[in-house]
């Protein structure tokens, strides 16, 4: 059987208390999360923190080593750490997940979009806490800045920390700024790419969409892995057409709260375990983690900082 990466981004930074009481908030729920992917096949998680009392996205180091120290003592799995952090978030508050935890994988988003999530604050009229709506409503008047200076800036202390990026590509002209970084070598072939479509101000989630990012990578930058994650309903369609052309999947509750039409996913692993049924229909099966890290080259769990 072919062996493809399943991720799960477990929490994110936009979707908001309100909007799912399965939202993974406080640092117990996110480590028994991570735990439950892995036991469910997951090879990879995305990680996000958020405060604890309002489930508010935030950059708080001491929760970050928590979850991490806590899930490496327990399991194997990669921890794919955030530097997109909180909408609205610093490149420097940003910076800090790969600095002060040295990880093997992190987020890497290689241009700057806007992140609309506003559409979103027509569908809740009751707030749990008065910071979701205007942190929604926000967006509205949002860039998610990753200038060519930042972008430089991050190839460098992702090198400096042996942490392998992990290329958010949310719109085409990004595969171009990649192609960039690698022509001028601050980026290494083969490069790691996250496909992420349908977030309002990025590419919509179509499979001729998809074939066409794929293509045009080929063209623009030739050797690479690539992932697709898909914010909203589109989710599992777009993860069968990404096994499909030889891709790894992205799914969690970071991008989308339901396992199917009108029913809220009750956790990370229900998405895992749909795509990890799914692919096995295709005759792939989920790889572990630790051939995760041999088809990504990354450095082991012996080499972090946590
Ligand atoms: N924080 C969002 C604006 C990432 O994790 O690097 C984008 C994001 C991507 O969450
Ligand atoms: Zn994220």
């Amino acid at each position: 059987m072919e062996k493809r990466i399943i991720t799960a981004a477990i929490t994110g930074a936009l979707h908001t208390p309100t909007m799912s009481p399965y939202l993974p908030i406080t640092p117990n729920q996110i480590i028994d999360e991570i735990l439950a992917v892995h036991a469910a096949g997951g090879a990879v998680c995305h990680i996000h923190v958020r405060d604890p009392e309002t489930g508010r996205p935030i950059t708080d180091l001491d929760i970050f080593r928590r979850i991490a120290t806590t899930v490496k003592s327990k399991c194997d799995i990669i921890l794919c750490f955030t530097t997109g952090g909180p909408v609205g978030a610093s490149t420097d508050e940003r910076a800090k997940t790969v600095t002060a935890f040295s990880p093997e994988l992190a987020s890497f988003n290689a241009g700057s979009i806007n992140f609309g999530l506003f559409p979103l604050l027509e569908k809740y009229k009751e707030w749990r806490f008065d910071w979701e709506p205007e942190y929604i409503k926000m967006t509205e008047d949002f860039i998610f800045s990753n200038t060519f200076k930042t972008l430089q800036e991050f190839c460098e202390f992702f090198r400096n920390n042996n942490t392998k990026p992990e290329l958010e590509v949310y719109d085409a002209g990004m595969i171009n700024n990649i192609a960039f970084l690698v022509q001028k070598g601050y980026l290494c072939k083969p490069v790691y790419l996250q496909f992420v479509m349908g977030v309002l101000g990025g590419i919509t989630p179509s499979p001729e969409n998809l074939m066409f990012l794929v293509d045009y990578a080929k063209r623009m930058i030739g050797d690479f892995e690539f992932s697709v994650c898909v914010a909203g309903r589109a989710q599992f369609l777009m993860c069968t057409m990404a096994l499909i052309l030889g891709g790894h999947v992205r799914v969690g509750l970071e991008d989308n709260l339901y396992l199917e039409k009108g029913a809220l996913a009750k956790s990370n692993a229900e998405q895992v375990s749909k795509i990890v049924r799914i692919a096995k229909e295709l005759g792939i099966e989920a790889a572990s983690p630790e051939e995760a890290r041999s088809f990504l080259g990354l450095k082991g769990l012996d080499e972090v900082g946590f």
